[in-house]
């Protein structure tokens, strides 16, 4: 060889080192992938890896089993529209407005000067999906894709909102702006969910992506595709969560298809408590007091599997107490973005505590039931201002309640007049926190 031909081969070596070194480093660099699956009216008493022995849901006992199952996962809403607007903003649902279930006759939706857990994400690159059940709003200016979703397939609002008689148009199925379906064929929307999903997966496989799956089930009413109607041991209430638990497995198939597992955090979690007055179309909430449409456990407290091969360890149950709004800090930092300002965040970073590596800042909660402040947790106690609800067409009237959460999981024994030095803390902890929030946005219906 001359020694021009053996300078050029030097000079190819060096720049194919050179390129393997960039991709090396955009490997080791790449953020990870989110999956964010939010099922609808699921009770935290409702699978197997939280006690229940009726409805067999192996998909997410083994995603539990890989991963991180928490005990003390709370929605900072017991009803819809609120959970997924502090969920998607990072922030209690009273900042934003959206303190109250949106209908189909409702105007109004989420503003433009909320930052989106998938508008964060996107600064950074990522591709952002939503597929399934939205509830922020179904005019045009309120839907995902005017707030940060590349994609939107899904229904704009909870499957039960086509009433004719107050005037609600058949339930529409959308695609971005556009109704493709209507109304939705609801047995097929769980599959066709996961198809969904699993073609923007296999398209975005080469970069970061975000998806958002928030299912319409299990919502009453309650449908199933037609291989899994009869096949639980709870009615068709446990057929729908099965197809649910289903759709997680084929998730987590694709993935491992894709090779993508290790760079791709999935999170599986509930936007509220069980529709218990549903009864058999309901869920359960297992050992917790009440659920959907109160701030008592039940309502709020949610099952929460996260998965991550390699970074999250297999098997682990964790205590710490931690809320919807953490996803949205804690996903933006594991993408190496931040936000502040205003629209800072009210949750915190979580990561530490999936890592196993530390724990949440601090273990502070606060539970609204519209824009009404009800209940605070702080550490292991949890205080309720007196507050009236209609139970079973009747008015009832809780006094100040104080139940020590670690000792009294299912909040039976009021400790308010035994530790009135704590009811006494925790009740001036929430007046603090309401002058914290100076003016608030006037609730949108
Ligand atoms: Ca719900």
């Amino acid at each position: 060889m001359d020694s021009m031909a053996t300078r050029f081969l030097g000079i190819l070596i060096a720049l194919a080192a050179a390129f393997a070194d960039v991709e090396a480093t955009a490997t080791e660099h790449r953020p990870p992938n989110f999956i964010l699956i939010y099922a609808d009216d699921l009770g935290y008493g409702d699978l197997g890896c939280y006690g229940n022995t009726e409805i067999a849901t192996p998909n997410l006992d083994r995603m539990a089993a890989e991963g991180l199952r928490f005990t003390s996962f709370y929605s900072c809403s017991p009803v819809c529209t609120p959970s997924r607007a502090g969920l998607l903003t990072g922030r209690y649902p009273i900042r934003s407005g959206l303190t109250h279930v949106l209908f189909p006759y409702s105007k109004t939706g989420i503003e433009d000067s909320e930052i989106t857990l998938a508008e964060a994400l996107k600064e950074k690159g990522y591709a952002t999906a939503c597929v399934g059940k939205w509830h922020l709003g179904h005019l045009p200016e309120f839907l995902p894709t005017q707030h940060g979703f590349d994609q939107y397939y899904g229904i704009p609002y909870s499957n039960d909102m086509h009433v004719a008689e107050r005037g609600d148009p058949p339930l529409p199925l959308m695609r971005g702006t556009e109704i493709i379906e209507q109304p939705a064929d609801q047995d097929t929307l769980t599959r066709r969910y996961t198809e969904e999903s699993i073609r923007f997966i296999t398209e975005n496989r080469d970069r970061p992506f975000f998806l958002y799956l928030p299912h319409t089930m299990v919502h009453v009413p309650l449908h199933v595709s037609p291989e899994f109607a009869g096949k639980s041991k709870r009615g068709l209430y446990g057929d729908a969560v099965e197809e649910v638990d289903w759709s997680v497995g084929r998730i987590l198939t694709a993935l491992r298809e894709l090779g993508l597992e290790e760079n791709t955090l999935v999170i599986f979690t509930s936007d509220n408590g069980p529709w218990l007055i549903k009864k058999e179309h309901g869920g359960v909430a297992g050992p917790l007091r009440n659920g959907k449409g109160t701030v008592f456990e039940g309502g709020v407290r949610e099952p929460c599997v996260v998965r991550w091969p390699g970074k999250i360890k297999a098997g682990t149950v964790t205590h710490e107490a931690a809320m919807n709004v953490d996803l949205f800090p804690t996903f933006v930092a594991l993408a190496g973005g931040t936000v502040t300002g205003d629209r800072a965040p009210d949750g915190k970073d979580i990561s530490p505590v999936f890592f196993g590596t530390g724990k949440r800042a601090d273990q502070e909660f606060f539970f609204y039931h519209g824009s009404e402040l009800r209940a605070h947790r702080s550490g292991p106690w949890k205080y309720y201002r007196p507050f009236k609800e209609t139970v079973k067409e009747k008015e009832l009237e809780h006094p100040e309640m104080l139940f020590n959460l670690e000792a009294d999981l299912s909040e039976t024994t009021n400790l308010a007049d035994k530790q009135p030095e704590i009811a006494a803390r925790l009740a001036g902890e929430m007046t603090e926190f309401e002058k914290g929030l100076g003016a608030v946005p006037e609730s949108k219906r």
